[in-house]
Protein backbone atom coordinates (compact mmCIF):
# COMPACT_ATOMS: atom_id res chain seq x y z
CA UNK A 1 0.00 0.00 0.00
CA UNK A 2 2.76 2.67 0.80
CA UNK A 3 4.59 1.94 -2.45
CA UNK A 4 1.44 3.12 -4.50
CA UNK A 5 0.62 5.77 -2.05
CA UNK A 6 4.11 7.28 -2.45
CA UNK A 7 3.55 6.64 -6.55
CA UNK A 8 0.45 8.95 -5.61
CA UNK A 9 1.57 11.47 -4.20
CA UNK A 10 4.70 11.52 -6.34
CA UNK A 11 2.27 13.02 -9.28
CA UNK A 12 1.78 16.05 -7.12
CA UNK A 13 4.35 19.18 -6.94
CA UNK A 14 5.64 18.34 -3.50
CA UNK A 15 8.66 19.93 -1.74
CA UNK A 16 11.18 17.91 -0.07
CA UNK A 17 11.75 13.63 -0.43
CA UNK A 18 8.68 11.97 0.96
CA UNK A 19 10.05 9.89 3.82
CA UNK A 20 6.72 8.14 5.16
CA UNK A 21 3.23 8.11 4.64
CA UNK A 22 0.74 7.09 7.14
CA UNK A 23 -2.96 6.88 7.79
CA UNK A 24 -4.74 9.89 9.24
CA UNK A 25 -7.83 10.58 10.56
CA UNK A 26 -11.48 9.69 11.43
CA UNK A 27 -13.50 11.15 8.60
CA UNK A 28 -16.75 8.77 7.59
CA UNK A 29 -16.87 9.91 4.08
CA UNK A 30 -13.06 10.35 2.56
CA UNK A 31 -9.39 8.33 3.15
CA UNK A 32 -6.85 10.50 4.40
CA UNK A 33 -2.69 9.81 4.88
CA UNK A 34 0.06 12.08 6.18
CA UNK A 35 2.59 12.46 3.94
CA UNK A 36 6.03 13.06 5.80
CA UNK A 37 8.80 14.42 4.25
CA UNK A 38 12.73 15.72 4.72
CA UNK A 39 13.45 18.51 7.40
CA UNK A 40 12.54 21.89 5.78
CA UNK A 41 9.33 20.74 3.83
CA UNK A 42 6.31 20.79 4.95
CA UNK A 43 4.47 17.57 5.23
CA UNK A 44 1.03 16.77 3.55
CA UNK A 45 -2.49 15.87 3.48
CA UNK A 46 -2.97 13.29 1.37
CA UNK A 47 -6.88 12.40 0.74
CA UNK A 48 -8.46 9.57 -1.58
CA UNK A 49 -11.70 11.02 -2.06
CA UNK A 50 -14.98 9.22 -2.32
CA UNK A 51 -16.34 9.38 -5.43
CA UNK A 52 -19.58 7.33 -4.67
CA UNK A 53 -20.18 11.16 -2.30
CA UNK A 54 -18.92 13.50 -4.71
CA UNK A 55 -19.65 12.42 -8.50
CA UNK A 56 -18.05 15.87 -10.02
CA UNK A 57 -14.52 15.78 -7.84
CA UNK A 58 -12.94 18.40 -10.11
CA UNK A 59 -16.09 20.80 -9.97
CA UNK A 60 -15.19 19.93 -5.82
CA UNK A 61 -11.61 20.96 -5.64
CA UNK A 62 -12.66 24.12 -8.23
CA UNK A 63 -14.76 25.46 -4.93
CA UNK A 64 -11.74 24.60 -2.71
CA UNK A 65 -9.46 26.63 -4.96
CA UNK A 66 -11.83 29.55 -5.41
CA UNK A 67 -12.79 29.41 -1.65
CA UNK A 68 -9.20 29.24 -0.10
CA UNK A 69 -7.99 31.70 -2.82
CA UNK A 70 -10.67 33.98 -1.76
CA UNK A 71 -9.67 33.40 2.11
CA UNK A 72 -5.89 33.75 1.45
CA UNK A 73 -6.01 37.34 -0.43
CA UNK A 74 -8.07 38.51 2.75
CA UNK A 75 -5.84 36.89 5.58
CA UNK A 76 -3.19 38.93 3.64
CA UNK A 77 -4.80 42.13 3.58
CA UNK A 78 -5.24 41.97 7.04
CA UNK A 79 -1.57 41.06 8.01
CA UNK A 80 -2.39 37.57 8.94
CA UNK A 81 -0.22 34.39 7.81
CA UNK A 82 -1.38 32.51 5.28
CA UNK A 83 0.52 29.48 5.53
CA UNK A 84 -1.52 29.20 8.97
CA UNK A 85 -4.45 30.63 8.63
CA UNK A 86 -6.01 28.74 5.35
CA UNK A 87 -5.75 25.44 3.82
CA UNK A 88 -3.49 25.51 0.44
CA UNK A 89 -4.25 23.54 -1.96
CA UNK A 90 -1.39 21.49 -3.65
CA UNK A 91 -1.60 20.85 -7.71
CA UNK A 92 -0.42 18.18 -9.29
CA UNK A 93 2.28 18.18 -11.67
CA UNK A 94 0.18 18.73 -14.70
CA UNK A 95 -1.58 21.67 -13.20
CA UNK A 96 -5.12 19.86 -12.32
CA UNK A 97 -5.83 20.03 -8.74
CA UNK A 98 -6.31 16.37 -8.67
CA UNK A 99 -4.67 12.76 -9.56
CA UNK A 100 -6.50 10.17 -11.10
CA UNK A 101 -4.43 6.77 -10.38
CA UNK A 102 -5.11 3.64 -12.15
CA UNK A 103 -8.07 2.29 -10.63
CA UNK A 104 -9.72 5.54 -11.50
CA UNK A 105 -10.05 6.63 -7.96
CA UNK A 106 -9.27 10.60 -7.10
CA UNK A 107 -6.56 11.79 -5.01
CA UNK A 108 -5.94 15.65 -3.65
CA UNK A 109 -3.26 16.94 -1.62
CA UNK A 110 -2.88 20.07 0.58
CA UNK A 111 -0.34 21.73 2.92
CA UNK A 112 -0.50 19.78 6.26
CA UNK A 113 -0.39 22.71 8.89
CA UNK A 114 1.81 21.68 11.72
CA UNK A 115 2.10 22.74 15.56
CA UNK A 116 -2.11 22.26 15.51
CA UNK A 117 -4.64 20.06 17.23
CA UNK A 118 -7.86 19.18 16.09
CA UNK A 119 -10.49 17.48 18.47
CA UNK A 120 -13.32 14.97 18.44
CA UNK A 121 -14.80 16.37 21.18
CA UNK A 122 -15.44 19.83 22.78
CA UNK A 123 -13.80 19.70 26.22
CA UNK A 124 -14.71 23.13 27.61
CA UNK A 125 -16.82 25.93 27.03
CA UNK A 126 -13.49 27.81 26.17
CA UNK A 127 -13.27 25.71 23.15
CA UNK A 128 -16.52 25.58 22.31
CA UNK A 129 -16.74 29.43 21.88
CA UNK A 130 -13.36 29.27 20.24
CA UNK A 131 -15.12 27.23 17.40
CA UNK A 132 -18.16 29.43 17.42
CA UNK A 133 -15.70 32.36 16.51
CA UNK A 134 -13.95 30.50 14.04
CA UNK A 135 -16.93 29.73 11.62
CA UNK A 136 -18.09 33.15 12.12
CA UNK A 137 -14.89 34.19 10.78
CA UNK A 138 -15.16 31.84 8.24
CA UNK A 139 -18.43 33.18 7.06
CA UNK A 140 -17.09 36.78 7.50
CA UNK A 141 -14.25 36.00 4.96
CA UNK A 142 -16.57 34.78 2.56
CA UNK A 143 -19.46 37.00 2.71
CA UNK A 144 -18.20 39.40 -0.34
CA UNK A 145 -17.65 36.29 -2.31
CA UNK A 146 -20.68 36.02 -4.68
CA UNK A 147 -19.50 33.81 -7.47
CA UNK A 148 -21.98 30.74 -7.71
CA UNK A 149 -20.31 27.59 -6.34
CA UNK A 150 -20.95 23.97 -7.98
CA UNK A 151 -23.51 22.19 -6.17
CA UNK A 152 -21.21 19.36 -5.10
CA UNK A 153 -23.73 16.97 -3.02
CA UNK A 154 -27.12 17.78 -4.58
CA UNK A 155 -29.23 19.01 -2.11
CA UNK A 156 -27.24 18.33 0.78
CA UNK A 157 -28.88 20.04 3.72
CA UNK A 158 -32.30 20.49 1.75
CA UNK A 159 -34.54 18.25 3.70
CA UNK A 160 -36.91 18.29 0.62
CA UNK A 161 -34.44 16.40 -1.32
CA UNK A 162 -33.43 14.39 1.76
CA UNK A 163 -37.65 13.20 1.81
CA UNK A 164 -37.31 12.66 -1.83
CA UNK A 165 -34.14 10.26 -1.02
CA UNK A 166 -35.82 9.13 2.20
CA UNK A 167 -38.97 7.52 0.11
CA UNK A 168 -37.41 5.72 -2.18
CA UNK A 169 -34.93 4.26 0.28
CA UNK A 170 -38.15 3.08 1.74
CA UNK A 171 -39.92 1.93 -1.02
CA UNK A 172 -36.18 -0.08 -2.02
CA UNK A 173 -35.94 -1.54 1.39
CA UNK A 174 -32.43 -3.09 -0.28
CA UNK A 175 -30.93 -4.81 3.14
CA UNK A 176 -34.32 -5.86 4.69
CA UNK A 177 -34.52 -3.88 7.49
CA UNK A 178 -37.65 -1.74 7.05
CA UNK A 179 -39.40 -4.07 9.16
CA UNK A 180 -38.00 -3.82 12.26
CA UNK A 181 -37.88 0.18 12.18
CA UNK A 182 -41.12 0.53 12.32
CA UNK A 183 -40.56 2.86 15.59
CA UNK A 184 -37.46 4.68 14.22
CA UNK A 185 -39.07 5.28 10.91
CA UNK A 186 -42.14 6.81 12.55
CA UNK A 187 -39.81 9.38 14.32
CA UNK A 188 -38.83 10.86 11.24
CA UNK A 189 -42.29 11.01 9.70
CA UNK A 190 -43.89 12.76 12.75
CA UNK A 191 -41.78 15.57 12.48
CA UNK A 192 -41.69 15.94 8.76
CA UNK A 193 -44.28 18.84 7.76
CA UNK A 194 -42.37 20.89 10.56
CA UNK A 195 -39.03 20.25 8.81
CA UNK A 196 -40.38 21.08 5.50
CA UNK A 197 -42.41 24.26 6.89
CA UNK A 198 -39.09 25.59 7.94
CA UNK A 199 -37.31 24.72 4.71
CA UNK A 200 -39.76 26.56 2.67
CA UNK A 201 -38.31 29.71 4.14
CA UNK A 202 -35.02 29.09 2.78
CA UNK A 203 -36.76 28.23 -0.60
CA UNK A 204 -38.98 31.69 -0.48
CA UNK A 205 -35.85 33.53 0.37
CA UNK A 206 -36.98 34.69 3.80
CA UNK A 207 -33.49 32.38 5.12
CA UNK A 208 -30.67 33.61 2.70
CA UNK A 209 -28.10 31.57 1.27
CA UNK A 210 -24.74 32.34 1.59
CA UNK A 211 -21.41 30.69 1.51
CA UNK A 212 -20.95 27.98 3.69
CA UNK A 213 -18.83 25.00 5.22
CA UNK A 214 -21.77 22.41 5.63
CA UNK A 215 -19.65 20.46 7.83
CA UNK A 216 -19.05 21.88 10.71
CA UNK A 217 -18.21 19.40 13.08
CA UNK A 218 -15.25 19.74 15.76
CA UNK A 219 -12.76 18.19 14.25
CA UNK A 220 -13.22 19.74 10.81
CA UNK A 221 -11.22 22.68 12.81
CA UNK A 222 -7.96 23.64 13.33
CA UNK A 223 -6.75 25.22 16.72
CA UNK A 224 -3.12 25.97 17.60
CA UNK A 225 -1.37 25.23 20.61
CA UNK A 226 -2.92 28.23 22.25
CA UNK A 227 -6.31 26.83 21.70
CA UNK A 228 -7.09 29.85 18.87
CA UNK A 229 -9.00 28.63 15.54
CA UNK A 230 -6.57 28.89 12.51
CA UNK A 231 -9.00 27.61 9.76
CA UNK A 232 -11.28 25.45 8.77
CA UNK A 233 -10.51 22.35 7.05
CA UNK A 234 -12.32 19.93 5.27
CA UNK A 235 -13.74 22.01 2.53
CA UNK A 236 -15.21 19.34 0.15
CA UNK A 237 -18.95 20.53 1.10
CA UNK A 238 -18.32 24.57 0.76
CA UNK A 239 -21.50 25.31 -0.96
CA UNK A 240 -24.05 28.53 -1.24
CA UNK A 241 -26.12 27.55 1.88
CA UNK A 242 -28.21 29.19 4.69
CA UNK A 243 -25.09 30.11 7.06
CA UNK A 244 -27.81 28.68 9.68
CA UNK A 245 -26.48 25.33 8.96
CA UNK A 246 -22.86 25.38 9.64
CA UNK A 247 -24.19 26.55 13.11
CA UNK A 248 -26.54 23.69 13.55
CA UNK A 249 -24.26 21.01 12.44
CA UNK A 250 -21.50 22.69 14.98
CA UNK A 251 -24.67 22.44 17.68
CA UNK A 252 -24.72 19.16 17.38
CA UNK A 253 -21.55 18.24 17.55
CA UNK A 254 -19.91 20.52 19.98
CA UNK A 255 -23.10 20.68 22.19
CA UNK A 256 -23.58 16.88 22.51
CA UNK A 257 -22.74 15.81 26.35
CA UNK A 258 -22.11 12.21 24.43
CA UNK A 259 -20.62 10.84 21.48
CA UNK A 260 -22.05 11.05 17.99
CA UNK A 261 -22.71 7.46 18.34
CA UNK A 262 -23.18 6.71 22.14
CA UNK A 263 -24.35 3.58 23.21
CA UNK A 264 -25.76 5.20 26.63
CA UNK A 265 -27.90 7.17 25.95
CA UNK A 266 -28.12 8.12 29.53
CA UNK A 267 -24.67 10.01 28.37
CA UNK A 268 -26.38 12.22 25.34
CA UNK A 269 -28.33 15.25 25.59
CA UNK A 270 -27.46 18.95 24.92
CA UNK A 271 -25.08 21.02 27.18
CA UNK A 272 -26.86 24.70 27.41
CA UNK A 273 -23.83 25.85 28.90
CA UNK A 274 -22.15 24.10 25.84
CA UNK A 275 -24.28 25.93 23.41
CA UNK A 276 -24.27 29.11 25.45
CA UNK A 277 -20.19 29.11 24.68
CA UNK A 278 -20.13 28.56 21.06
CA UNK A 279 -23.04 30.87 20.21
CA UNK A 280 -21.43 33.63 22.15
CA UNK A 281 -18.35 33.56 20.04
CA UNK A 282 -20.24 32.74 16.46
CA UNK A 283 -22.88 35.63 17.35
CA UNK A 284 -19.28 37.51 18.72
CA UNK A 285 -18.16 37.61 14.37
CA UNK A 286 -21.63 37.68 13.14
CA UNK A 287 -24.38 39.09 15.03
CA UNK A 288 -24.48 42.31 12.61
CA UNK A 289 -24.41 40.87 9.76
CA UNK A 290 -27.49 38.53 10.24
CA UNK A 291 -30.96 39.08 9.49
CA UNK A 292 -33.59 38.80 11.81
CA UNK A 293 -34.89 36.00 9.93
CA UNK A 294 -31.52 34.42 10.37
CA UNK A 295 -30.67 35.09 14.43
CA UNK A 296 -34.72 33.87 15.03
CA UNK A 297 -33.59 30.39 13.60
CA UNK A 298 -30.47 29.35 15.01
CA UNK A 299 -31.98 27.70 17.91
CA UNK A 300 -34.69 25.74 15.41
CA UNK A 301 -31.31 25.08 13.08
CA UNK A 302 -29.81 22.69 15.44
CA UNK A 303 -32.86 20.89 16.03
CA UNK A 304 -32.94 20.66 11.96
CA UNK A 305 -29.73 19.67 11.05
CA UNK A 306 -29.62 16.91 13.82
CA UNK A 307 -32.68 15.77 12.45
CA UNK A 308 -31.28 15.54 9.01
CA UNK A 309 -28.27 13.36 10.78
CA UNK A 310 -31.06 10.92 12.35
CA UNK A 311 -32.77 10.96 9.07
CA UNK A 312 -29.40 10.02 7.22
CA UNK A 313 -28.18 7.62 9.80
CA UNK A 314 -30.83 5.79 9.72
CA UNK A 315 -31.67 5.99 5.62
CA UNK A 316 -27.99 4.31 5.25
CA UNK A 317 -28.78 1.34 7.80
CA UNK A 318 -32.09 1.23 5.47
CA UNK A 319 -29.73 1.17 2.40
CA UNK A 320 -27.89 -1.60 3.65
CA UNK A 321 -24.62 1.14 4.62
CA UNK A 322 -23.50 2.35 1.61
CA UNK A 323 -22.37 5.99 2.43
CA UNK A 324 -20.73 6.38 5.64
CA UNK A 325 -18.02 4.38 7.33
CA UNK A 326 -19.25 1.63 9.71
CA UNK A 327 -16.86 0.00 12.38
CA UNK A 328 -19.69 -2.72 13.35
CA UNK A 329 -22.75 -3.92 11.61
CA UNK A 330 -25.17 -1.71 13.83
CA UNK A 331 -22.83 1.11 13.68
CA UNK A 332 -25.69 3.26 12.00
CA UNK A 333 -28.45 2.46 14.12
CA UNK A 334 -26.77 3.05 16.87
CA UNK A 335 -26.18 6.81 15.55
CA UNK A 336 -29.14 6.61 14.86
CA UNK A 337 -30.89 6.25 18.60
CA UNK A 338 -27.86 8.71 19.97
CA UNK A 339 -28.65 11.44 17.16
CA UNK A 340 -32.70 11.10 17.77
CA UNK A 341 -31.54 11.23 21.62
CA UNK A 342 -30.01 14.42 21.24
CA UNK A 343 -32.87 15.59 19.31
CA UNK A 344 -35.35 14.82 21.94
CA UNK A 345 -32.52 17.30 24.35
CA UNK A 346 -32.88 19.68 22.05
CA UNK A 347 -36.75 20.03 21.74
CA UNK A 348 -37.24 19.91 25.37
CA UNK A 349 -34.53 22.41 25.60
CA UNK A 350 -35.79 24.47 23.01
CA UNK A 351 -37.21 27.38 25.12
CA UNK A 352 -34.17 27.86 27.00
CA UNK A 353 -32.02 27.75 23.44
CA UNK A 354 -33.99 30.89 21.83
CA UNK A 355 -33.41 32.61 24.99
CA UNK A 356 -29.55 32.14 24.97
CA UNK A 357 -29.62 33.13 21.30
CA UNK A 358 -32.13 36.15 21.86
CA UNK A 359 -29.85 37.67 24.83
CA UNK A 360 -26.60 37.41 22.82
CA UNK A 361 -27.43 38.54 19.77
CA UNK A 362 -28.82 41.42 21.45
CA UNK A 363 -25.69 41.41 23.27
CA UNK A 364 -23.17 42.13 20.57
CA UNK A 365 -25.67 43.78 18.45
CA UNK A 366 -25.44 47.18 20.81
CA UNK A 367 -21.62 46.34 21.01
C1 LIG B 1 -19.48 13.22 7.31
O1 LIG B 1 -16.50 13.60 6.24
P1 LIG B 1 -16.89 13.87 7.65
O2 LIG B 1 -16.69 12.71 8.55
O3 LIG B 1 -16.26 15.17 8.16
C2 LIG B 1 -20.56 13.86 6.45
C3 LIG B 1 -21.30 14.92 7.24
C4 LIG B 1 -21.93 14.29 8.45
C5 LIG B 1 -20.82 13.62 9.28
C6 LIG B 1 -21.41 12.89 10.44
C7 LIG B 1 -19.81 14.73 2.88
O4 LIG B 1 -18.48 14.15 7.62
O5 LIG B 1 -22.31 15.50 6.46
O6 LIG B 1 -22.59 15.22 9.20
O7 LIG B 1 -20.05 12.71 8.49
N1 LIG B 1 -19.98 14.42 5.25
C8 LIG B 1 -20.53 14.18 4.06
O8 LIG B 1 -20.53 12.93 11.48
O9 LIG B 1 -21.55 13.53 3.91
MG1 LIG C 1 -13.93 15.68 8.37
Amino acid sequence: MEQKLREIASSFALEGRVTAIDSLGEGFINDTFIVRTEAGAPDYILQRKNQYVFPDVPAMMDNIRRVTEHIRRGVIAAGGDPRREVMTVVPAKDGRLYHIDGDGQYWAVSVFIDDTTAYNKADSPELARKGGEGIGKFQAQLADFTEPLAETIKGFHNIRHRFVQWDEALARDAAGRKKELAEEIGWIESRRTGMLDFWSKVEDGTIPTRVTHNDTKINNILFDKQGEVLCAIDLDTVMNSPSLNDFGDAIRSYANMGDEDDRDLSRVGISLEMFRAYTDGYLSQRAKQLTDAETDHLAFSARYITYEQVLRFLMDYIDGDTYYKIKYPDHNLVRTHAQYRLLQSMEGHYDQMCRIVAKTADKYRKA
